[in-house]
């Protein structure tokens, strides 16, 4: 399939679209690429805790920040071995590890996390993991150990990305997402809104997105979870017509791409959800924690599914080449 290529106005013009004439325009698309109804239900797990490095306002991870997050070195493999098979009794399809990492290093904990992701790949899950930023020669190793996806969000638009991180750049995101490509791993890649940003920056975020070739397989949506201590402690709430604009445009822009409703669930309705899985969401993060913040009870998500009439889309349902299959 050939992408069409936006320009920066057309997304602006899809984003400011009277609210119900967008969420049908965007179901319309979400109807002729996906499967209505079903969604990736992926398990979310802080393998390495606090005490990063890096200086981005909004993570309660950093370590400059006074948070409550405690520091937690890399877990052993046996334990998250552990959290797969619950994972996995639970209805995930997915597993993505996380590491509050400014990059990887090549170094035992690096060969702990391949060991890692060996052992999720054998339990039949799919496994992605977000480490910071990586080398092509890393990004292979993973690829080889059986990774599926790599998940390095953009988060904002490049002329909003200094006020909000100062230890890296634009660029940085990017040439890893490249690596990531050349390792023929699948990308997640997405952003937060709701740290003060504009309208055009979250348009500029989406417009970078759609640009790369492939475009991403996955991009994330997150509300901003405020946490106390970091600089965006005082954001207040992302208005639900926010969360539903930004996904309904996203569907739009890049109609067979999986747009994943990720952090901010448990400030939002019921209601609010269905219309962000009408506007084309169709994946979740599920479980009670994200990664160091709470997320919405696993009862309270399957019961919500059975009120939509959602179904969890099961493991490598659509292979990378088939999802990639286009420029
Ligand atoms: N350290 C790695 C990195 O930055 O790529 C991986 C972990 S980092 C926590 C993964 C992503 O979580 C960030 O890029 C950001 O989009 C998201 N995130 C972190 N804190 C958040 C918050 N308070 N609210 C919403 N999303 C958040
Ligand atoms: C993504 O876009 N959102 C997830 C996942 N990718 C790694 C992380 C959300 C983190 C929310 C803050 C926390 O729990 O620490
Ligand atoms: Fe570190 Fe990632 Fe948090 Fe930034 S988002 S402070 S890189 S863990």
């Amino acid at each position: 399939m050939n992408m069409k290529n936006y320009t920066k106005e057309d997304i602006l013009e899809i984003y400011n679209t009277p609210l119900l004439e967008l969420v049908s325009r965007a179901a319309e698309v979400h109807k002729q690429h996906h499967t209505i109804g079903e969604v990736q239900v992926s398990s979310l797990l802080s393998i390495k805790t606090g005490g990063c490095p890096e200086d981005c306002a909004y993570c309660p991870q950093a370590a400059r920040y006074q948070t409550e997050v405690k520091v937690h070195k890399l877990m052993g493999v046996d334990e998250v071995s552990k959290c797969a098979d619950n994972a996995k009794a639970g209805g995930a399809s997915r597993m993505c590890l996380g590491a509050a990492w400014r990059e990887v290093r090549d170094n035992r904990d690096f060969d702990k996390v391949l060991d890692m992701v060996k052992t999720i790949n054998g339990k039949g899950l799919e496994v992605c993991a977000t480490l910071g930023m990586v080398t092509e020669e890393q990004a292979k190793k993973l690829a080889d150990a059986g990774l599926y996806a790599y998940n390095h969000n953009i988060d904002t638009s490049e002329e909003n990305y200094n006020s909000i991180i100062s230890t890296r750049n634009y660029d940085d995101r990017l040439s890893t997402i490249n690596n990531v490509r050349k390792a023929g791993l699948t990308v997640c890649s997405g952003g937060i809104i709701g740290m003060g940003e504009s309208a055009e920056d979250r348009i500029g975020m989406l417009y970078t997105l759609s640009l790369l070739r492939p475009v991403p397989e996955s991009v994330p949506i997150n509300a901003l979870v405020a946490v106390e201590g970091t600089p965006m402690e005082n954001q207040s709430p992302v208005p639900i017509w926010d969360m539903v604009r930004m996904i309904a445009t996203t569907r739009i822009v890049m109609p067979t791409t999986t747009v994943r409703l990720s952090a901010g669930r448990l400030s939002m309705s019921m209601e609010g959800q269905a219309l962000c899985f009408l506007a084309g969401a169709s994946s979740i993060f599920a479980g009670d924690k994200l990664l160091t913040t709470p997320n919405p009870e696993f009862n309270q998500d399957m019961e919500m599914f059975k009120i939509l009439g959602l179904s969890p889309k099961k493991a490598f349902a659509g292979k990378p080449e088939e999802i990639s299959n286009y420029v």
